[in-house]
C-alpha cells in the first residue's frame, strides 16, 4: 500500500481531482473523493461492488490537515453503483453541473439548492452514485422516515441530508409521459424499480417529502445484471435501464421518487428527482434559498402594462419579486391573456439596474444587455380569454433591485 500525503490541500487540487473523475478516458477509472470525512469513511465505499478488471482508484481522503492516496490492494475492488441520471437526480445533477467547477461562489446565486448541498456534505456530490440504504427487508417506509425520503432516511451518517431540503433544485422539462433512465454503473441488476410521482399540490419549494405525499406510477419487474443499453460514457461506465412513467393529473413542478432494489444484496436505493409537467403554474409560491437567507423584505411590487393588438389578441404581465438575498432575487411574472384566446406570448423588459437572469422556468429568455425577451415555453402559451400563467427565474443584482415595466404580446 502507497500512501502519498500532501500537507495542503489547495483549492486548485480538488478542482483537478473533480475535473479528472469527470473528463477521465478510462473506462474502469474511478475516483472517490471523500472530503472532510474521517477516515473510518475509507471503508464504507470499498465495501461489496463491482471487480474492474483492470483499474486505477484514486482514494483521496480528506483528513482535516492531509490527504492520502491510496494504491495496492484496495485497487481490486472499486465500488460502483448507479443513479438516475434522467430527470437527474438531485446530487447526480449538482455534480453534472458543477463538478468541475464546485467552488465556484457564482452557484449560490445561479443554483442555490445545488450551492447549500455542496456547502453541507461535498461527498454528497462526488458520491451520487452511492445513496443507498442496506438489509431494508423490503421496508422500505420503516428505513426511510417522512422528511428524509431524497437522503436514502439519512444514509451514510447524514451525508445526504442536503437533498431533503426544499427549495428551487432545478427542474426538468417533462412530459406527463415520460421515460425515466436509471444508470447501473455496478451491472447490479434489480430485483425491482418502484418510481413514485408526488401527487398534485405538493410543494417542492417548501415542503420535505412524505410517503403521503407519493404516489406510485409504477413497478418494474427484474432486471438481469448487465441488462441495458451500455454507455460509451467513461463514467457511466455501466448500463441505462430506460423505464416508461405515467404521471397523468399532474402540472408544474414534482419530485419523482425511484426506488432501486438492485439484485446483488439487500441494498436500496432512494432518488429524488425534479421535474416539471406541463400546464398549470410552473412554479408555486416560493421560498428564498435556504443557504442565502434574506438580507431585506421581499420587494413585491407589481406592474402591469397591458398590450397589444393581433387582432383582438391581448396580454398583460405583472412582475413580483418573490425573494431577495444578497446578491440573488427570485422574481414570478405572471401573464394574463385579454378579452380574447391567445395561443402564445411574449413578456420584455429591460432591467433598471444591474441585474441578471441566471435561471427561468415555464419560459425560454434571450437578453440583450439589459434587455430581456421572454417568451411562453411550449405547454403555456395557449391561454383562455381572461386565463393566466407564471414564469419565474432567479437573477442576480447588485446595489438597487427595483422593477421593471414590462411590455406583453400576444399571438
Ligand atoms: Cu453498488
Amino acid at each position: 500500500m502507497v500512501y502519498a500525503r500532501l500537507d495542503s490541500v489547495p483549492s486548485e487540487f480538488l478542482k483537478a481531482l473533480g475535473k479528472a473523475f469527470r473528463t477521465s478516458g478510462s473506462r474502469s477509472t474511478l475516483v472517490h473523493l471523500s472530503l472532510g470525512g474521517t477516515m473510518s469513511s475509507l471503508s464504507s465505499p470499498l465495501s461489496v461492488h463491482k471487480r474492474l478488471s483492470t483499474n486505477l482508484l484514486i482514494l483521496a481522503v480528506l483528513c482535516p490537515l492531509s490527504v492520502f492516496f491510496l494504491a495496492g490492494p484496495l485497487a481490486e475492488k472499486a465500488s460502483a453503483h448507479g443513479t438516475v441520471i434522467s430527470p437527474p437526480t438531485r446530487n447526480y445533477g449538482c455534480w453534472v453541473r458543477w463538478g468541475s467547477d464546485f467552488q465556484n461562489p457564482a452557484m449560490a446565486q445561479q443554483d442555490p439548492m445545488c450551492w447549500q448541498a455542496w456547502q453541507a456534505d461535498p461527498n454528497a456530490m462526488w458520491n451520487w452514485n452511492g445513496l443507498y440504504q442496506e438489509n431494508v427487508n423490503g421496508n422500505h417506509q420503516a428505513a426511510v422516515p417522512d422528511g428524509t425520503l431524497c437522503s436514502g432516511g439519512n444514509t451514510a451518517d447524514g451525508r445526504y441530508a442536503a437533498l431533503d431540503e426544499p427549495g428551487p433544485w432545478r427542474a426538468v422539462e417533462v412530459s406527463n409521459n415520460f421515460t425515466l433512465t436509471v444508470h447501473d454503473q455496478a451491472l447490479h441488476g434489480a430485483d425491482y424499480f418502484l418510481i413514485y410521482v408526488t401527487k398534485q399540490g405538493f410543494n417542492p419549494l417548501t415542503q420535505r417529502l412524505r410517503w403521503s405525499d407519493l404516489e406510485l406510477v409504477r413497478q418494474t419487474g427484474r432486471y438481469l445484471p448487465g441488462e441495458g443499453r451500455p454507455d460509451s460514457d467513461p463514467i457511466l461506465n455501466g448500463v441505462s435501464i430506460d423505464i416508461n412513467v405515467s404521471a397523468p393529473g399532474r402540472t408544474g413542478r414534482h419530485v419523482v421518487f425511484t426506488i432501486w432494489k438492485a439484485s446483488h444484496a439487500d441494498q436500496n436505493y432512494y432518488w429524488c428527482s425534479d421535474v416539471i409537467f406541463p400546464g398549470g403554474s410552473s412554479e408555486p409560491t416560493q421560498t428564498p434559498p435556504t443557504s442565502q437567507p434574506p438580507t431585506s423584505t421581499p420587494t413585491s411590487t407589481p406592474t402591469s402594462t397591458p398590450s397589444n393588438p393581433a387582432g383582438d389578441r391581448a396580454c398583460s404581465a405583472t412582475y413580483t419579486i418573490t425573494g431577495q438575498w444578497n446578491g440573488g432575487f427570485q422574481a414570478e411574472v405572471r401573464v394574463t391573456a385579454g378579452n380574447a384566446p391567445i395561443s402564445g406570448w411574449t413578456v420584455t423588459w429591460t432591467f433598471p439596474n444591474d441585474q441578471r437572469v441566471d435561471q427561468v422556468w415555464g419560459a425560454s429568455i434571450t437578453s440583450n444587455g439589459a434587455t430581456i425577451t421572454a417568451r411562453n415555453a411550449s405547454y403555456n402559451g395557449s391561454l383562455a380569454a381572461g386565463g393566466s400563467t407564471t414564469f419565474g427565474f432567479l437573477g442576480s443584482w447588485s446595489g438597487t433591485n427595483g422593477v421593471p415595466t414590462l411590455t406583453c404580446t400576444a399571438s
